[in-house]
């Protein structure tokens, strides 16, 4: 190979103070693994000697220890974008050491290409497999990777040998052109291609290339417990009453479901439910549940950003790469996510949220309204644009010392104009045609805990008259108790009667 094979410390080296770097990957899946690291080293060591050394992250969604979890605890991040779920990011985050810029994930590509985030220094890369010519087949995920190649001035591989040479033809890489020149993204089903299996770069860019052997190492599934289970089935009912009802065409539509044990719940009972049909998947995450549906026929096509499937699971699919060629198809995610294709091929969208107030405005990212999460995700470029898009939650938190219901929400991530449905272990509140109140009686009755329905309704009750029967002065009762009490259920109304 005629590039220079270099090790992760000579890699850090060509990363400077103040650099924006891209990485490719989506989730633990496809994410950089040493290099990360030897930045961290590389920053921990700099700050020893008293100099500054600081980068700008960029990634296609969330990562894995070794990138959010090591560049955060070295204290080498200055800004973040668009997604994290690393406890030492959160921490940093909320103790505003990182700048964080939280951000739909179907965005991010353009945006940089916009130039809106400034100029992209470093892509760091994993690669499956690379060519003399520059051909980039990559890992387990995409994310923004297409991307940052095109802008970064430099590229730098990790060339990753636990990813099977056979993982190419996975992939199906497709920048559109940017407007005014843009044209419709041409994907009518799940399974459609229209790109290339590689990413083209000049290889005169690709500074080094760092060998590794590195599984992505993403954790299995705990057992689901009985409130995940509930939800996974209401849903699933839900889902078969649609068909029944003549409100779902006949042959169902694609799902987008996202990541987590509910999510997995959810699938579960998807797939072991008589009355749906064989379905596809038009989805971010393609996760540990999909390939056992993939296996069974269930589920007949996975079009995702990443294949994010614990280690034993993975290798299961690399023994049947065959199988799953014609079967999963891996996109940059401002394909995966797409609004256009997500409205044009109509959607089921199921993602989570952590509060919903009783109007149907949902929370996903912030607890009490300060302290960050993980952040919005592909949840909006999906919610907005589905057929139906259903949030789902448990209806408490905390040992039921949080309702998960409650009067307004803390932070607003997806609004009563775009959310359908909301889906408890308690039960269903479709807000499909209904009015602000109509809506709050059915969140109240169908989805909130038993032991909050009383402190809701006198919430309702006290609402002032208008189109949305809101009482400002004691909106965040729940929330106030909760901080003050630490337990939700201690909210009074008495001094608003
Ligand atoms: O706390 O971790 O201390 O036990 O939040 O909650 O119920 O385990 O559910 O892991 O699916 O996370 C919304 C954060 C839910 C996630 C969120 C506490 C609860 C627990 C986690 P512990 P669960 P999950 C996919 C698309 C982003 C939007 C999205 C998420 C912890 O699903 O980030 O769907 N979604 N993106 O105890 C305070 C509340 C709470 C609460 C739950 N109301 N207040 N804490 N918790 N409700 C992602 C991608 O795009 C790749």
């Amino acid at each position: 190979m005629g590039f220079n094979v270099i090790s992760s410390d000579e890699a850090a080296l060509l990363i400077h103070d103040n650099d924006n770097v891209g990485f490719s990957g989506f989730t633990a899946a496809g994410t950089p693994k040493v290099v990360p690291e030897a930045i961290a080293c590389r920053a921990e060591a700099e700050h020893a000697a008293g100099r500054p050394f600081r980068i700008g992250v960029f990634t296609g969604a969330s990562t894995s220890d070794h990138l959010d979890g090591a560049l955060s605890r070295a204290k080498a991040v200055k800004f973040r974008t668009p997604y994290q779920s690393s406890a030492d990011s959160r921490a940093a985050i909320n103790a505003e050491e990182i700048a964080y810029c939280d951000q739909h994930l179907s965005e991010l590509a353009q945006m940089l290409r916009y130039g809106f985030f400034g100029q992209i220094d470093v892509a760091v890369i994993e690669a499956s497999s690379v060519s003399e010519d520059g051909k980039i087949v990559l890992g387990c995920g995409v994310g923004i990777a297409p991307t940052v190649c095109q802008l970064a001035k430099k590229i730098i591989i990790e060339l990753n040998a636990h990813n099977p040479k056979e993982l190419a033809g996975f992939h199906d890489i497709y920048q559109p052109a940017d407007p005014p020149l843009r044209r419709e993204i041409p994907i009518y089903r799940p399974s459609d291609r229209i790109g290339v299996p590689y990413i083209q770069v000049d290889p005169s860019k690709i500074v080094g290339i760092v060998e590794t052997n590195v599984p992505d190492g993403v954790k299995p599934f705990s057992p689901s417990d009985e409130v995940t289970m509930s939800i996974g089935r209401n849903v699933s009912d839900f889902l078969t009453a649609q068909l029944k009802a003549g409100l779902l065409p006949k042959e169902f539509l694609p799902l987008q479901s996202g990541v987590g044990n509910i999510a997995n719940a959810v699938l579960g009972f998807l797939g072991n439910n008589p009355h749906i049909p064989p379905f596809q998947m038009y989805t971010e995450v393609i996760q540990d549940s999909v390939i056992g549906l993939l296996e069974e026929g269930r589920c007949t096509f996975a079009s995702g950003c990443s294949l994010t499937v614990s280690d034993k699971m993975m290798e299961e699919v690399f023994r049947n790469l065959d199988f799953f060629r014609n079967k999963v198809v891996l996109r940059p995610g401002e394909i995966s996510n797409n609004p256009e294709v997500v409205r044009r091929m109509g959607l089921i969208t199921i993602n989570t949220a952590l509060e919903v107030d009783i109007f149907g405005n949902v929370n996903s990212t912030h607890v009490t309204g300060t302290k960050m999460m993980n952040g919005i995700g592909g949840s909006g470029d999906f919610t907005r644009n589905g057929y139906i898009s259903i949030f789902t939650c448990p209806s408490v938190a905390k040992a039921g010392k949080i309702s998960a219901i409650v009067p307004m929400v803390s932070h607003l991530d997806h609004s009563e104009h775009s959310v359908n449905v909301i889906i408890t272990e308690q039960g269903v509140a479709d807000l499909r045609g209904k009015a602000p109140r109509e809506r709050a009686e059915l969140i109240i009755e169908n989805c909130a805990h038993p032991s909050y329905r009383p402190l809701l309704r006198e919430y309702l009750a006290l609402g002032r008259k208008g189109h949305t029967p809101h009482y400002l002065e004691a909106a965040f009762a729940f929330h106030e108790a909760f901080l003050q009490s630490g337990d939700m259920a201690q909210t009074s109304f008495a001094p608003y009667r």
